[in-house]
């Protein structure tokens, strides 16, 4: 296997590989384009900000941005200086981060201006002591002591060497969710950038200077900080980013007005522009691929899909802990309803209760191993035990694998839901629905709509001589947690099926929905 060397610093390893093409354009946002000479420009800047107010190497730093041209500075920058970004999910609540602030104990910030409020409501909530919060784009004046992200990295001098990072140095961070309990830290090295775009973006998706990559999944995800950064940055390709919403006609409107060669999006995303009256026809477009992950994508959807675009989605699966796509489809080898084979350097293995291999035709656990795997989850070691056994990585997710060799996906291992290819836990949602006065128990599972898709149903027992309709149940879980998370239906139930302890079965209720 590849050795990297010992000194390798991964915004280092871009910024090298791309001088060539100072003037070629990395980054088009909303507003504003960067060249690749500007990116490693700012990012250095950036990385002398950090220094020089005292954020030392490995200290984290809490990345809260939208995605626009900042964010690849903001990234690149803490790892040229040897900090670490932790990556954070934007559409989160003010408790949300206030754990994340206090668990990974920031030591600064990078914030959108638009997200100043809810991260000042968070700072409140906690009591680790941020030295240092710098804005990306604001809106107001700034809270006493803040730093302005364009006037600091303008009045910087770059920094004048990368941190003597190593391949196996601890990089970034990105939240995990799980299906109990808080997210978790999961730490990744300079390493683990490379080895996606090694092994998963250029030899399977064929990627090079000639794309214009789009990704709906936001930087702040594994899989869209691949999509918008790792790959096409390591081949000098150009990247269109969006802040807003990922909705049907925000991406048409990328697609006809940037013309991407590439775009990486969800089933449910996919599924909602077949939908939309305002498709563009294929004229309008210039994709030549699509790759989709977060759940599985159903035949039906990428069928239809290539009827209309002519261009086939490339479906694949990957993680948070493995960082990029380790089993998928490929070009030239597409088997709609499956996820394709292992992505070679990857190994994958399906196990059964016992832990032995199943064979073929029945489902097991997938494990996988590979060289793009987290170090550990942060201060969670019964966690990092159950996830990273030795070389292999517990995905949760359960797998069967036809004669052929083809992998079809089966469930997940636990009760973990993937709503538009983000994690919902049902506990969460469980537990904030209890906390309506007219509600005395829940139960969230996931259910299938016509398209195959998966939603979130909650069923529910209400208090006697109380009322509440779904629209107020809905509305009251929308208020508490991230609005990806509030069940779409709602069944009003008299009682819940229980064991003979008084635990949920959620396994009855999946059973009664599939008749
Ligand atoms: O959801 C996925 O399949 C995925 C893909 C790439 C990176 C991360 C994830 C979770």
């Amino acid at each position: 296997m590849t050795r990297l060397p010992e000194h390798f610093n991964f915004a280092e390893h871009l910024f090298a590989l791309n001088r060539a093409r100072g003037d070629r354009m990395a980054y088009i946002d909303d507003h504003e384009t960067l060249s690749y000479g500007a990116l490693e420009d700012r990012a250095r800047r950036l990385a002398a900000v950090l220094a020089g107010a005292g954020v030392r190497r490995e200290e984290r730093v809490l990345l809260l941005m939208l995605d626009t041209c900042d964010w690849p500075v903001a990234f690149l920058g803490c790892l040229y200086a040897g900090v670490l970004p932790v990556a954070v999910n934007t559409l989160l609540k003010p408790e949300d981060y206030a754990y994340m602030l206090s668990h990974c104990r920031a030591r600064a910030v990078l914030v959108s201006g638009a997200l100043l409020p809810v991260l000042n409501d968070a700072m409140h909530r906690q009591p680790n002591e941020v030295a240092l919060q710098v804005v990306s784009q604001p809106q107001g004046p700034l809270p006493g002591g803040a730093l302005d992200m364009r006037a600091a990295i303008t009045a910087a001098a770059p920094l004048s060497a990368p941190a003597a990072t190593g391949p196996d140095a601890p990089g970034f961070w990105l939240y995990s969710s799980g299906s109990t309990g808080k997210p978790k830290g999961t730490v990744h090295t300079h390493g683990n950038l490379w080895w996606t775009a090694e092994l998963y973006g250029k030899p399977v998706l064929g990627l090079t200077e000639q794309d214009r990559c789009f990704s709906a999944a936001k930087l702040y995800f594994a899989y869209g900080l691949g999509n918008s950064l790792t790959f096409p940055l390591s081949v000098g390709a150009t990247v269109v980013l969006m802040a807003e919403r990922p909705t049907p006609d925000a991406t048409f409107e990328r697609w006809t007005r940037h013309q991407p060669t590439v775009f990486f999006g969800a089933p449910t995303g996919f599924a909602g522009m077949l939908a939309s009256p305002r498709l563009p026809p294929r004229s309008a477009v210039s994709l030549r691929m699509c790759s989709s992950a977060g759940e599985a994508l159903p035949a039906e959807i990428a069928q239809r899909f290539k009827a209309h675009f002519g261009c086939d989605i490339i479906d694949g699966i990957g993680s948070t802990e493995m960082l990029h796509i380790f089993l998928s489809n490929r070009p030239g080898d597409v088997r709609y309803g499956t996820t394709g084979k292992p992505v070679p350097g990857y190994e994958v293995s399906l196990r059964g209760e016992d832990g032995r291999e199943v064979p073929d035709g029945e489902i097991g656990d997938l494990y996988i191993q590979g060289p793009s795997a987290a170090l550990l989850y942060w201060n969670n070691r019964e966690k990092t035990r159950e996830t990273f056994q030795g070389a292999w990585t517990k995905s949760g997710d359960k797998y069967v694998r036809d004669a052929e060799g083809y992998y079809t996906y089966a469930g997940r291992s636990d009760d973990m839901l993937k709503v538009s290819g983000i994690y919902v836990s049902p506990f969460e949602v469980e537990a904030t629905l209890m906390q309506h006065q007219a509600v005395l128990e829940a139960a969230v599972i996931g259910t299938q709509d016509a398209d195959g898709l998966t939603k979130t149903k909650a069923f529910v027992v209400l208090k006697e001589g109380q009322a509440a309709t779904p629209d107020d149940l809905k509305a009251f879980v929308k208020e508490r947690l991230a609005p990806y998370k509030y069940p779409r239906l709602i069944e009003f139930v008299p009682e819940l099926p229980k064991t003979a302890t008084g635990k949920i079965q959620r396994f009855r209720l999946r059973e009664r929905e599939q008749g």
